[in-house]
């Protein structure tokens, strides 16, 4: 070998150490991340389903291992022996490919294996999975490396659906737990004053590049291709609608007025069941709005953003003031122009609060321009746009291919992330997605409209 070559193929293998070295480091982090706070629950807590949308804990536990499990160690690892035989059917949420699965409305009656067992399944497969990285070269190294990262970023998702499962698995509770390190407890009211009006943030038409291809930093295989759409001028709200504003909805009869509303989410409205006149978690108690929070109960906060609501809601809130959810392609194209990292004032999983913040702002700075707030985090943000492919999308054959792809019917793209969302999960092509009646998300709204 010339010199010049050894240097090369030196720095390829140190290159390749660092990637290795620094996917592990990651990977130890959310694999702790996701368990961290979980100590702090009863038994009882790891088996409780209070509805069949939303999973227990140990179950979250279990199925992120079982990810890494199926199409990690039994993809990459010849001869791999699993955990326990049964846990491939157990721990399956939706893949068809990978075999039959208990069905989802019976997760709750897991209560073997215990968290116990659930806890040894996890270090077994998060050490298990380090060895094999560390064995791995070549080729298989590099597949291997792309499959770990979904397996991060889809261990992130149940991060925040296991925050917002056992927040509803809690409100029905009288006792009112919290799920955080802290008593339940009713936060003083600070009010300052009203909250500023919306600002209206004007884009003008053109045709703009949204989507994403696949490239170094991860994306879903939802987010692309990348293609170009034409968007007429339109302006996006400058935040998110509060709870202020929200009661201005309730007390104008928002809630009682069909004309609002969507056929769908009338109907909706009026399920006998569970009559929608607020919120999801909001309670009146002698004239006063509260709501159930990670934290316990506390009093409805008026500068907030509204959370928990359905598209539907968003929906008619929107046509009542006379304004329209943005477009998932407005959203897009208006946060790549505000710039990532001026829009990241909202609150992340990080903070552990669970819970939206206020905007960070309540006033302009005097002379200071307006400008998108609380983009990213604090809450979910509905669009109008239905959840389906954008042109020329393909998933992939393989088992992985059911990850996003099979869901591209009846369901709405939110964008943003929320107070339960990883920091680092979140981006500016990112379609989250439920169907229209979901309501236990931190799901809310910014308002849009066509420019004059
Ligand atoms: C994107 C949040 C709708 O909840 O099914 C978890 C995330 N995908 N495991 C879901 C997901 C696979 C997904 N959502
Ligand atoms: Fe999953």
């Amino acid at each position: 070998m010339t010199p010049d070559l050894q240097d090369l193929s030196a720095a390829a293998s140190a290159g390749k150490g660092v990637r290795v070295r620094s996917l592990l480091a990651r990977f130890q982090d959310v694999r702790t991340a996701t368990e961290a706070w979980t100590e702090l629950l009863e038994p009882g807590d790891f088996v409780l389903q209070s509805m069949p949308d939303a999973s227990p804990t140990g179950w979250h536990l279990a199925h992120t291992t079982w990810f890494f499990e199926e199409f990690v160690l039994c993809g990459f690892a010849p001869g791999h022996e699993r955990f326990h035989p049964r846990f491939q059917y157990l721990f399956n949420s939706y893949y068809e490919t990978v075999g039959e699965r208990v069905a989802r409305h019976r997760r709750g009656m897991l209560s073997r294996p215990g968290i116990g067992v659930i806890r040894e399944y996890r270090s077994s497969v998060t050490a298990a999975v380090s060895d094999l990285l560390m064995r791995l070269e070549g080729d298989e190294l590099e597949r291997a490396l792309e499959v770990i990262e979904i397996g991060l970023q889809h261990e992130q998702q149940h991060q925040e659906l296991m925050v917002t499962d056992l927040k509803h698995a809690f409100s029905i509770n009288p006792m009112r737990p919290s799920i955080v390190d802290r008593p339940p407890r009713a936060e003083p009211r600070t009010i300052e004053g009203p909250t500023r009006a919306i600002i209206f943030i004007e884009h003008d038409e053109g045709l703009f590049t949204v989507g994403v291809n696949e490239g170094e930093d991860f994306t879903f295989d939802n987010e692309g291709p990348s293609h170009r759409v034409f968007l007429p001028a339109f302006g996006l709200a400058d935040r998110l609608v509060t709870c202020g504003e929200w009661m201005e909805f309730m007390e104008a009869g928002g809630y009682d007025e069909p004309r609002h509303w969507l056929s769908a989410g009338w109907a909706r409205r009026n399920s006998l069941e569970d009559r929608w006149t607020a919120p999801l978690y909001w309670e009146n108690r002698d004239g006063e709005w509260w709501r159930f929070t990670v934290h316990g109960d506390a009093p409805v906060d008026p500068a907030e953003p509204v959370a928990h609501i359905s598209y539907y809601e968003a929906d008619a809130y929107a046509r009542w003031r006379g304004l329209r959810l943005p477009t998932e392609f407005e959203w897009e194209v208006a946060a790549i122009q505000a710039g990532r990292d001026a829009a990241l004032d909202g609150r992340f999983r990080e903070s552990l609060r669970f819970e939206p913040g206020r905007a960070s702002e309540p006033v302009e700075p005097a002379g200071g321009p307006a400008r998108l707030r609380q983009l990213f985090g604090d809450a979910w943000e509905w669009t109008s746009s239905a959840y389906a492919a954008y042109p020329r999308y393909a998933p992939d054959t393989g088992a992985l291919g059911e990850y996003n792809g099979k869901f591209m019917s009846g369901q709405f793209v939110l964008r943003g992330g929320s107070c339960a969302t990883p920091e680092s999960h979140i981006r500016s092509t990112y379609r989250n997605f439920f169907p229209a009646d979901a309501r236990w998300q931190f799901s809310g709204l910014r308002l849009a409209r066509d420019s004059q």
